[in-house]
Parts: structure tokens; C-alpha cells; sequence
């Protein structure tokens, strides 16, 4: 073999090295990176974020056979707590949370929107720390025609230890966040989180069964084209929201883009920038969005990538629950285009105190 053809192959296999050390960056190992630790805590997280991979891949696993596994799909018959009809897959992936989080040994206490109470795991309790806040299947009426769902989570210090379940250290604002983030099940799985230094997203590769790293310090743009809003609700809408409407119907530069499931919605303006809405209607006057386990973990992503989350009135992390199942309005998305939308709300106030 000549020196040459030597040297070449160990540049190529030095050049390779970037996509090793990249594949050898799992979620465990990232989280270490980040918090530039290992102490009890950074293990914890570390623990934590492992465990929602697991969750992530064995949702991502049923859902990629759910069209061939006899009984995987359709409705259970049951409404949940929110007054909606539940997904087989709903229960499904419900149950996966509790069963990965039942042997991390770290979570105490799930709180999720498919349970009316919190699911107590008494033998973590002693030591368990912990409260996973879960969406386990968002966007679930997606699943009937193969488009995009997601799981949405959040992890809180759990304050106390609550005998009669009230969980009511839950009622309080989203800074008490550690960390939060979402799981996209599309056509690659995608998770992407965050624990206060920064938005980073992994992609699933199946055939090692790992989430590998993707992308860092993911910022969303100040503005972006795209407004994503169910316009099919404009009936329902305050007339400041019908206001903002018309005005992006009216300009060059936007587009619609709405795919009936936040996290996939949430995901494109995350990378591309603009606005997603969810404002209160006739019949969610309160909105349809629930703040502990949907509009608060992606309020704390979207501001650690240099976005905005607001009801329009207040931001989001600043909301102070009443129950754990409270509903809130959503504008969340790129700095610009939340202004926008919080512009017409001020100037439609201002018209009605005038
Ligand atoms: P609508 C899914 O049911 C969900 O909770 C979110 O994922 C989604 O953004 C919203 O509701 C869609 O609601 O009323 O537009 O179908």
C-alpha cells in the first residue's frame, strides 16, 4: 500500500471521527456535557432525560407497527378528564410513561393529562424527588391518518411529600421547571429538550436504538413566515384575534401552516420561526391548551431559544395554576410575530375602555 493511499485513508477516518464522536453523543452523556457535572443532581437529570428516551422509543416502536398490530389503534370507548375521547394509543403511551418512570426509582409522583389525580409510585416515594408532568400522546386524532404526534413533558422538584395527593406544590408558575421538552414522532423521531442551557434536539436512530445528537443551542428566529392557528375557530374568536387575522391574510410574507398536533406545529416554528395560537374560543373560553403539561414546557423551550409564550395578557411561565388540568390561551412562537399578535390585543383593549 503506498504512503499516500495511508495517509488518505487515516484523514478519511479522522474525518469519520466527527460522525463517531457525534453518534457517541447520547441524551445521557449530553446532559453531563451540559451541566458540566456529575454530581448527584447532574446524575439525576442525566437518569431522567434517559428515561424519557426509553419511553420515546418504545411510543415511536408501536406507533411504527401500530397499523399492523391488531388492536393498536382507535378509540377505547372512555372520555378522560378533559372530556375527550381516549385513544387507544392515548392509554397506551400513558402507560409506557408510568412503566419506564416506575423503575427510575427518581420519580415519585406523574401527572398526566390522560389521569384525572397524579399517579403516586410509592416506593419512589421515600426517595423519589421528582414529578414528571406529561402529555403522553399529543395530538392523537393525527394517528387515524399517519400524520405527526407527539409527547410533551416537563420535570419538577417535587416539594413536599403530599399524603392526600393534593399535589398542590404543581399550582405554581413554570420557572419551577428543571426541565422540559417534547418528543416528535414523525417521519424520524425527533426529541428535543432542554434543561435551562439551551434548546438541543436528537434524532432516533433505529438501528442502534440511541438518540443521537442533532442539533445545539437551537435559536428560533425573531420572525418568521409561518402562523399557525385552526382558522376553522374564527367564530369563536375575540374580535383582537379576528383583527390580527385579517391583517396577516392582508400582507405579503406569511403562510398558513396548522397540522392539528402543538408539537409538530410547535417544532416548525422552533426551526423556521413565526406564531402558533391557540386563543380562547366560545366553547375553551379559557383556551383549549393545558398549562402544566403543554403550554409551560414549551413556553420554557421556546424562551431558551430567544422566543416569547404569552395568553396574550401574561406570559406563560409566569401563570400561576389553579388545578393541575387549568387551561390557558397560547401565543407562543418567534419574539416578532407574538408582539404582533399581543399588538391587536392592546389596541382592541384601548378601543373598548375608549
Ligand atoms: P383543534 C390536540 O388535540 C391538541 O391538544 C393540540 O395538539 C393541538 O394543537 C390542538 O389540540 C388542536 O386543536 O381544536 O384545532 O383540533
Amino acid at each position: 500500500m503506498t504512503q499516500t493511499s495511508v495517509e488518505q485513508i487515516s484523514a478519511d477516518l479522522l474525518d469519520q471521527g466527527y460522525y463517531l464522536d457525534r453518534d457517541c453523543t447520547t441524551l445521557s452523556r449530553h446532559v453531563f456535557q451540559q451541566l458540566e457535572s456529575f454530581s448527584p443532581e447532574a446524575q439525576d437529570i442525566s437518569a431522567l432525560m434517559n428515561r424519557i428516551g426509553l419511553a420515546g422509543k418504545l411510543i415511536a416502536r408501536r406507533l411504527s407497527r401500530s397499523g399492523l398490530v391488531d388492536d393498536a389503534l382507535g378509540f377505547t370507548g372512555t372520555v378522560n378528564v378533559q372530556g375527550e375521547a381516549v385513544k387507544k394509543m392515548d392509554l397506551y403511551s400513558n402507560a409506557v410513561f408510568i412503566s419506564v418512570f416506575k423503575q427510575s426509582g427518581l420519580v415519585c409522583r406523574l401527572a398526566s393529562e390522560e389521569m384525572e389525580k397524579p399517579y403516586y409510585i410509592p416506593e419512589n416515594c421515600p426517595i423519589g424527588r421528582y414529578t414528571l408532568l406529561y402529555d403522553p400522546l399529543d395530538g392523537s386524532s393525527n394517528l387515524d391518518i399517519n400524520s405527526n404526534v407527539g409527547s410533551i413533558f416537563a420535570i419538577r422538584q417535587q416539594e413536599g411529600i403530599d399524603e392526600d395527593g393534593a399535589a398542590l406544590d404543581l399550582l405554581q408558575d413554570g420557572h419551577k421547571q428543571l426541565a422540559a421538552g417534547y418528543i416528535l414522532y414523525g417521519p424520524s423521531t425527533m426529541l428535543v429538550y432542554s434543561i435551562g442551557k439551551g434548546v438541543h434536539s436528537f434524532t432516533l436512530d433505529p438501528t442502534i436504538g440511541e438518540f443521537i445528537l442533532a442539533d445545539e443551542h437551537i435559536k428560533t428566529p425573531v420572525h418568521g413566515p409561518v402562523y399557525s392557528v385552526n382558522e376553522g375557530n374564527f367564530w369563536q374568536w375575540e374580535e383582537s384575534i379576528r383583527d390580527y387575522t385579517r391583517y396577516v391574510h392582508r400582507h405579503e410574507g406569511y403562510t398558513a401552516r396548522y397540522s392539528g398536533a402543538l408539537v409538530g406545529d410547535i417544532h416548525r416554528i422552533l426551526y423556521q420561526g413565526g406564531v402558533f395560537l391557540y386563543p380562547g374560543t366560545v366553547k375553551n373560553p379559557e383556551g383549549k391548551l393545558r398549562l402544566l403539561y403543554e403550554s409551560a414546557p414549551m413556553a420554557f423551550l421556546i424562551e431558551q431559544a430567544g422566543g416569547r409564550a404569552t395568553t396574550g395578557i401574561q406570559e406563560i411561565m409566569d401563570v400561576i395554576p389553579e388545578k393541575i388540568h387549568q387551561r390557558t390561551p397560547l401565543v407562543i412562537g418567534s419574539k416578532e410575530d407574538v408582539a404582533l399578535v399581543e399588538s391587536f390585543i392592546r389596541d382592541r383593549e384601548r378601543r373598548e375602555q375608549d
